[in-house]
């Protein structure tokens, strides 16, 4: 398989993309929580997260604006991991992910289900630097990297999909870059929810 997804460039820096105003927030207030269609709703500190089992991965980082970034190192905590903790009701198919200063995004479940979709707190063995979303940020290497959402603070499982900032300024609904998803072309297909849920 190409190690490159179609239309991206390799750039050996890697780009600062904030929209807005960068949040200031210390690890000792960070709060996160799972909430929405959960059987268990959570909240954790950053010691909490601390705490968890860690892993680390290394992943290539492909912006819609068409640079990739290769091998970037985290580490943290595996959100499939919280979301066995919260238990996820039948119904939840989607996620709203919300950051601290506004921002929002949304996902599958499925795709936060994935392995290496974390809770990131260290960027190549150092503590997540703010202006990368420090103290924690969510890391979704299989998306494009807006789906990425620096200085998060909380995802709540829905039944139905509800669009983040981006998407709803006309990019993809799901933006995988191996099938060029920048943009929503046309009207999302209302099946592509309901075809994912596990219960029919
Ligand atoms: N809260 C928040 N998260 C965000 C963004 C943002 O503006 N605000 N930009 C997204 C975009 S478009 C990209 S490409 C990546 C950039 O991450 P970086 O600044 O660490 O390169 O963060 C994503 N997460
Ligand atoms: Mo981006």
């Amino acid at each position: 398989m190409e190690r490159i997804p179609p239309g991206q460039i390799v750039t050996e820096r890697f780009p600062i993309l904030t929209y807005g105003e960068e949040p200031e927030v210390a690890p000792g207030e960070w709060r996160f929580s799972l909430s929405g269609l959960v059987e268990v709703p959570l909240t954790l500190t950053y010691q909490d997260l601390l705490a968890l089992p860690q892993v680390e991965v290394v992943r290539d980082f492909h912006c819609v604006t068409r640079w990739s970034r290769l091998d970037v190192a985290w580490k943290g905590v595996r959100v499939r991991d919280l979301l066995e903790k919260a238990r996820p009701k039948p119904e939840a198919v989607a996620a709203l992910v919300h950051s601290y200063g506004g921002y929002t995004t949304n996902l599958l479940l499925e795709d936060l289900l994935r392995e290496d979709v974390l809770l990131a707190h260290t960027l190549f063995g150092k503590p997540l630097p703010p202006e990368r979303g420090g103290p924690v940020r969510l890391l979704v290497p299989h998306l494009y990297a807006w789906k990425s959402a620096k200085w998060v603070r909380g995802i709540t499982l829905l039944d139905h999909l509800e669009l983040g900032f981006w998407e709803r300024m006309g990019y993809h609904w799901r933006g995988d870059p191996w099938r060029e998803e920048r943009f929503q072309e046309g009207p999302i297909p209302a099946a592509s929810l309901r075809f994912r849920s596990k219960k029919t």
